[in-house]
Order: structure tokens, then C-alpha cells, then sequence
């Protein structure tokens, strides 16, 4: 039985506005800003919301259903009110309301700043999940921070990147509720006390430390059509008293300006880091106070419905978003133990059923260990109770393996101990804490069990399992891509909207001429939408009847921008060249954030520019290659370049990306994957086919193997393949800046003379030829019109897998065991 869409009140809404102006502005609608009319906007659709997030909340509280916490460091959300009105089925009435009060829809949307409270794929992906969670049905709180800052603003001056700070709460967030009495005080520094209490019991109290009150804000996760509203819960710190006289005169005056400090340091900035670890002390800080709040809270919530504390797992479950929240762990520890009295046993028995794992990424830099010194001296409390975790699970090492004929006592403690080498390893803290440990790709987890995590894999198989990660239809389709989304619904209906396995109804159309022809105009309609944001941020005019050959993600060695960049030298090369060799038009389009001190990244960006001055101003080139470098590359442009591209390049060295889901919103949106057989690409082409793809380049296998035994000389290839050695030399040949050595260390990456062990680490000239040989094999079945649109359409009709729904509802089949609200 098809479900009755929700009710919206239009009049209310459009009341509501002209309200909100005159008692926010004192103005009339005429004399609103845009940004004023936004905000009067959002506040009238927050209070819909409201009504709904009460009515979740009562439902929640009489049907008592498992929790789960999603807890990470970093949501990406995007712009919130284009997204709400999709989720609420409220996008027409709204639109008409604001028509009648003159005011443009788009507009109002673009007034909204991009809340970036996260660096790519891992925040984006607790993004998505929170909107499937909500979608299917499920009680779920997002924990994470409110940063002031969040991810830097891109700025290109001169080809190189400029971060901007992102001031996204300059105008306040229409759609948050600050939570006063939620506040919770969080404890850092000082030393232990042991004590027996009055019932004879072991206790452990802090003293001595600093303390701040972590302060709640909710934003609102409005699941599609169903009424359910789930929250984000991010917290912000404030010093626990304002400055204390009394302080001063006890002498305490360095202790009070030391809190304030800290409270006011604590939720500043995101770190800009994707896949590597600063290691710095405030980023550990940022960690054990958002997670303590959140923990004290879903302990306090638990209690106010059920006595029993051990059987606290048996409502809530934790699902730690990478290592950044492991001390979640020890937390629980420590509060089932210090705050509620259980004994070690059974607090570790709550505790190791309520945590969960996921694993991101395979990349050396990006696994965090903390200096023990450092994190005793932050967190000695907790720093204790890992210390007894690590004891009595080396203990359980010796058990199970000593004796075992041909093992490695020792070898194993090394490879799987929570403290050595005087550090933290916060991977394994998750993973001997908790009960699940997943990758997020079918070839991620599997690198994870046979390589990474092997002795783990081998103690305790029943923890690991896989969740290929997943999008949301909602936002990357139905609101990025109008045109395509009204073309699915009247081919097929909407229910892929709620299931996406439906859209493998359109393989029907994939000979359909009509349907064919269909699908490119509407491809052709979004890439003029892009076209337009080009010209008018970039002043570059690019011809939307070329190849939009799209590589958007953060920039990373591992992601080799920079042999996509070499790859288009070469054509360029060719072109001048061969002026009258056919060759089908293509427009480059990149766009990446560099993390602020990675310079071999932010270097690759200023080659991109460079290179897109020299050909797109070349009169010999005459307009048949362009490159374009889309500045401050964010969620809500991100929309529009999905929706046009045709070509979706997935090119990281085999085995380095744990998934990608950039991949994932392409293929959405019709774009052939030029990809490597990596992450999730690997499930991508068998889902669409190996021939609606094009895969190039070494196997994760073979990366292995060449990384076991010392990589490879690019030397060899260098001296053996002129074209290589040509877009080299061109590096530092004065071709791209007037200073030759500006692009140096570049090619010392890929050749490094002085240490052949350190060259082409991600072995970009390796796959060089192959990936030229792809991009050839793209160009010529382009001009196959109706072999690219099939093609293409295939794409779109075989994405089912790859949306966040299937991926949440895995999590609650295997893992978290959820019951879903009755609405
Ligand atoms: O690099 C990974 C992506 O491959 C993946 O798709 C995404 C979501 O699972 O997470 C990214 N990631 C990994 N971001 N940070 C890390 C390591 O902290």
C-alpha cells in the first residue's frame, strides 16, 4: 500500500515567514536581504520539523526501541534546508509559498552556508548514514562537535591554494536548538586518587584537573516522508564558571585563565586532515570531550527508562566512526565503574557489547597512536583503565598461544598490544573494546583481514565483517539532479527514492532509442548548468557538448591527481603534435582541498593551474582539451557536478582507497567509472558490468607484491617510454612557470634520484601507458553515441547497491539490531 505523503501548511509556512522577518528585522519583505529572507525561511520550516522531532521523540519514549549512536568527529551535511524540504515531501509547496512572497527559491538556498563540518568521504558518509537511519525508520543520535571553523574555505590566488576560515556560523544556524540542560562537565588533566568508600569499595576519583561544561546543540535529521526526525547532537565547550575573583585571591588565578582557555580552544577548528594524523595534543582533547559528553548522556538517558545498568547493551549500541572516538571505550569503562559501581567484569561486559568499529582506511599515516606521556598527563583516569585493558588482553595472548607450535609469542603481543612501543594504538583499543570490526569495501575488509589486521582476524574472526559503504538518493539524486530524478519516477515510479534496487527497472531502456536520447539531453542540460558556474567562477568558457571528465575528492598522493594532470600534458603534447588527428573535445574538471601543510598536495594544485593556463590559452589547442580547477570544491557544488559529468575518474593506486563514494554518486547520476580496481570501485563494475566501465592499471595484489619487495625503479620506465619521459621533462623545462625547479619536487616524487625506494610511491608511472590506453578507449566509444548512452544509462539503472539504505540496514541486520519506529 502506497504511503500517503505528509501534510504540509503552506499558509502557515508562508505566515510564518513574513512573521519571522518583521520580529527578527523589524522589516517588511521588501526591505529583507536575501539572507534575511533565508533565515525568516528557515526558521518557519524548523518549526514544522519541530512538530515532527516531538512526535519522534514521544513515539521513541513509548515504543523503547534500541538506540544507536553514531559517533564521529565529523559530519558533512551540506546546506540543511534544500535537503529538509526533499525529506518533508515539501519542496512544491514551499517553492509556491516563496513565489507568491516573490522570493526565489534558489536564491534563498544559496543563502545557506555549506556547513563543512568535516573533510570528505569519512564525514559525508556519517552524513548519509544519518539520513538513511532516519529514512528506515530508526532511532539514531548523531555525536560529534560544533566547531566554530570548519573546513577551511578554498581560495586559488595565483594557482596556489589560500584557506580561508570558514565562518559558517557568522549568521547563527536557524536549524540548531542549543540544549542548556544537557550540558555535561568534562574532566582533563591532574592525577587519581584511590580510596575506600564507606561500603569498603575500591574507588578511583580525579583531582586536581581542569574542567569544562560541554554545551548540546541539535540539528534535526528528517528522514524521506516518513515523519521521523532523528538528532545531531554537537557540542561546544564554554569555561564552567566565567573568571573567578575567589580564584585570584586563593591563588588560583593561572588555574582559571588556564579552563577558560581551554573552553574557548576546545571546538575552535576542525583539523584539516583527511587520512593523515597531526597527532597534536587538542585534536586528543577534541576526542575525550565530545565523547564523554555523549557517553554520560546515553548512560542518563538509558536510566531514565530502565534500572538495570548491565543490560545497558541491550538498548544502546556505539558505533565509533573510525579510531577518532576509540576512548569511548575506556570511557564507558570508567563511568560503568566509577559512576555506577559496577565491577570491572561487568562493565567490560556492557561495554565490549556496546561498541562497535569501523575501520577507513589502510594508509599508515592516517592510524592514530597517541604517546603514552601524553595521553596519561590528559586523561589519567582513562589512561589507567587502558592500561588494565592492554594487561589482561596480553595476558590473554600468552593464554591462547603459548605452546602453539610455530608462533610467535612475542611477535603476536607486538602486533596486536594496545600500549607498546610507549604508545597508544587506538585501532586496537577498538577493536579488543568492542564486538565488530568492519571495512567499508568488500576488497578494503579483506585487505584488512588477510594483511592489516591478520592476527586479530586469526584471535577473533566472529568481530570482523564487511559494510560496502553507500549514498543517499535523496540528496545526490532527487535534489541534485531534478531533471534525471523526474525522469527515473515517470520511467519507473518512485520508489527508488526509498529503494534504490528499483532502479534496475531501467535496464528495460537501456537499447530504447527514445530513452537514450532522453538521458544524454538531460546529461547535456546539467552540464550546461555546470558550464554556467564555470564561466562564472572560473571566467573559463567550456563547451558542454565535450567529455566532462570529472575528478572531485580531496587531494591525496594516493589519489594520483597527478597522473590525471600528466595524462592531460600528454594530450596536450599530442595535440600539437598531430593538429589534425581527430580527436573527440574533453573538459578536465577537478576540483580538491589540499590539507593546509601538505605540500606535495598543494603543489599538485598549483600544476593543475598551470597546466589549465598554457592549454586553455593556447591557440593551437583551439578549445579541443580545457582544464578546469573548481575552487572551494564543497557538498552543495559538489551537487552540480555529479549531475554532469560523464566521465568518473577513480583513479587511486589498487588497494590505497578503503571504498570511495564519490564513485558511487557518479554512477548515480550516469557517469562511466575510469577507475582502478580499487575500494568499491571493484563492486561498482561488478554491478554495471566490466564493459560499462573503463579499468586500467595494476591490481591491488600487484601493488602489494611490489611494495613487499621494495617497489620499483621508474627510472626504467622513465629512460624506456619517451612519452613519459617528455611530460616529465616538462615539469621542469619551464613549460608551466617561468621557475623551473617551482615544480621540482614533483618530479623528484616520481624519480627520486637520491633514493630509488622512496620514487613513484604510488606508482603513477606504471600505470601511466594503461591509464593513457583508458582514456584513449573513453574518447573513441564516446563518439559511439548510442553505445556511450546505453552505457551510461546502465550506470544509472545498476547503482542500486550503492545507497546508504542498504549499507544502514546491513549495520542493523548484522551488527546493531535495531527495531524500527512505528510512526
Ligand atoms: O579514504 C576513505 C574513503 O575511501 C572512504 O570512502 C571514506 C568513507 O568510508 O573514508 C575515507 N577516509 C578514511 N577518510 N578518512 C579516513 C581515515 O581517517
Amino acid at each position: 500500500m502506497k504511503k500517503k505523503p505528509l501534510k504540509f501548511d503552506k499558509d502557515l509556512f508562508k505566515r510564518s515567514v513574513q512573521y519571522n522577518v518583521k520580529t527578527l528585522y523589524r522589516k517588511t519583505m521588501e526591505e529583507a536581504t536575501e539572507q534575511e529572507l533565508y533565515q525568516a525561511s528557515a526558521y518557519a520550516l524548523k518549526d514544522a520539523i519541530v512538530d515532527h522531532w516531538m512526535t519522534t521523540q514521544k513515539k521513541a519514549a513509548e515504543q523503547d526501541p534500541k538506540i544507536v549512536y553514531y559517533m564521529s568527529m565529523e559530519f558533512l551535511m551540506g546546506r540543511a534546508f534544500g535537503n529538509n524540504l526533499i525529506n518533508l515531501q515539501a519542496y512544491k509547496p514551499v517553492k509556491e509559498a516563496l513565489d507568491e512572497l516573490n522570493i526565489d527559491l534558489n536564491l534563498i538556498e544559496d543563502q545557506e552556508p555549506d556547513p563543512a563540518l568535516g573533510n570528505g568521504g569519512l564525514g559525508r558518509l556519517a552524513a548519509c548514514f544519518l539520513d538513511s537511519l532516519s529514512t528506515l525508520g530508526y532511532v539514531a543520535y548523531g555525536c560529534g562537535i560544533r566547531y566554530k571553523y570548519g573546513m577551511f574555505r578554498q581560495k586559488i590566488q595565483d594557482g596556489y591554494q589560500v584557506e580561508v576560515p570558514d565562518t559558517w556560523l557568522e549568521n547563527g544556524n536557524p536549524f540548531e536548538l542549543r540544549r542548556n540542560e544537557y550540558a555535561k562537565e568534562v574532566k582533563f588533566g591532574g592525577y587519581v586518587n584511590m580510596y575506600t568508600d564507606e561500603r569498603g569499595r575500591t574507588m578511583f576519583k580525579q583531582e586536581g584537573y581542569q574542567v569544562v561544561r560541554a554545551v548540546p546543540y541539535d540539528l534535526p535529521v528528517v528522514g524521506y516522508g516518513n515523519g521521523v526526525v532523528n538528532t545531531l547532537r554537537i557540542w561546544d565547550a564554554e569555561p564552567i564558571q566565567c573568571f573567578q575573583l575567589d580564584s585570584f585571591d586563593k591563588g588560583d588565578y593561572q588555574k582559571a585563565v588556564e579552563q577558560e582557555n581551554l573552553a574557548s580552544q576546545l571546538c575552535e577548528v576542525l583539523y584539516p586532515n583527511d587520512n593523515h594524523i597531526a597527532g597534536k595534543e587538542l585534536r586528543l582533547k577534541q576526542q575525550y570531550f565530545f565523547i564523554s559528553a555523549s557517553v554520560q548522556t546515553a548512560l542518563q538517558r538509558y536510566l531514565k527508562h530502565h534500572e538495570d545498568i548491565r543490560k545497558f547493551y541491550e538498548k544502546n549500541v556505539f558505533q565509533l566512526n573510525d579510531t577518532h572516538p576509540t576512548v569511548a571505550v575506556a570511557e564507558l569503562m570508567r563511568l560503568l565503574m566509577d559512576e555506577y559501581y559496577l565491577s570491572w567484569d561487568e562493565a567490560w561486559d556492557v561495554t565490549t557489547k556496546t561498541c562497535c568499529y569501523t575501520n577507513h582506511t589502510i594508509m599508515a599515516e592516517a592510524l592514530e597512536k597517541w604517546p603514552v606521556d601524553l595521553f596519561q598527563r590528559l586523561l589519567p583516569r582513562i589512561y589507567q583503565i587502558v592500561d588494565e585493558i592492554n594487561r589482561r588482553f596480553v595476558d590473554q595472548i600468552m593464554r591462547q598461544y603459548s605452546g602453539s607450535a610455530g608462533i610467535d609469542v612475542q611477535a603476536k603481543i607486538r602486533s596486536m598490544a594496545i600500549l607498546y612501543d610507549n604508545q597508544v594504538k587506538m585501532a586496537h583499543l577498538a577493536i579488543v573494546g568492542g564486538h565488530s570490526v568492519n571495512g567499508v569495501a568488500r576488497l578494503h575488509t579483506e585487505i584488512l583481514e588477510k594483511r592489516e589486521l591478520k592476527d586479530f582476524y586469526e584471535m577473533m574472526p566472529e568481530k570482523f565483517n564487511n559494510k560496502t559503504n553507500g549514498i543517499t538518493q535523496r540528496r545526490f539524486l532527487l535534489h541534485a539532479n531534478p531533471l534525471l530524478a523526474d525522469w527515473v519516477t515517470e520511467k519507473i515510479g518512485d520508489d527508488w527514492i526509498v529503494d534504490l534496487s528499483q532502479m534496475e527497472k531501467l535496464k528495460a531502456f537501456a537499447d530504447d532509442k527514445k530513452a537514450q536520447q532522453e538521458f544524454m539531453d538531460i546529461k547535456l542540460q546539467n552540464k550546461k548548468r555546470l558550464a554556467k558556474y564555470i564561466l562564472k567562477h572560473n571566467g573559463i568558457e567550456v563547451d558542454p557538448k565535450s567529455i566532462f571528465d570529472v575528478q572531485v575528492k580531496r587531494l591525496h598522493e594516493y589519489k594520483r591527481q597527478l597522473l590525471n594532470i600528466l595524462q592531460v600534458i600528454h594530450k596536450y603534447n599530442d595535440i600539437k603534435t598531430h593538429p589534425n588527428k581527430d580527436f573527440y573535445p574533453k573538459t578536465y574538471i577537478f576540483g580538491a582541498k589540499a590539507a593546509a601543510g601538505y605540500l606535495t598536495a598543494k603543489l599538485t594544485i598549483k600544476l593543475i593551474n598551470a597546466v589549465a593556463d598554457v592549454v586553455n590559452n593556447d591557440p593551437d589547442i583551439d578549445g579541443k582539451i580545457k582544464v578546469v580547477f573548481i575552487e572551494d570544491y564543497k557538498v552543495s557544488n559538489a551537487e552540480l557536478i555529479f549531475a554532469a559529468a560523464d566521465v568518473s575518474e577513480q583513479i587511486s593506486t589498487a588497494s590505497k582507497e578503503a571504498s570511495g563514494t564519490g564513485n558511487m554518486k557518479m554512477m548515480l547520476n550516469g557517469a562511466i567509472t575510469l577507475g582502478t580496481l580499487d575500494g568499491a570501485n571493484v563492486e561498482i563494475v561488478n554491478e554495471v558490468g566490466e564493459e560499462n566501465a573503463f579499468i586500467f592499471g595494476l591490481t591491488s595484489q600487484e601493488v602489494m607484491d611490489y611494495e613487499r619487495n621494495g617497489g620499483y625503479n621508474p627510472m626504467d620506465i622513465y629512460n624506456s617510454n619517451p612519452n613519459v619521459k617528455k611530460v616529465l621533462d616538462m615539469l621542469v623545462d619551464g613549460t608551466f612557470s617561468n621557475d623551473r625547479e617551482l615544480f621540482r619536487p614533483l618530479y623528484n616524487c616520481l624519480l627520486n634520484t637520491v633514493n630509488s625506494n622512496k620514487a613513484d610511491q604510488y606508482f603513477i608511472l606504471k600505470d601511466f601507458e594503461s591509464y593513457l590506453e583508458a582514456q584513449k578507449r573513453i574518447s573513441d566509444a564516446y563518439q559511439d553515441k548510442k553505445r556511450w548512452a546505453k552505457m551510461a544509462l546502465l550506470n544509472t539503472a545498476s547503482c542500486g547497491k550503492f545507497s546508504s539504505d542498504r549499507t544502514i540496514q546491513e549495520y542493523v541486520d548484522e551488527v546493531w539490531h535495531l527495531d524500527k519506529l512505528e510512526m
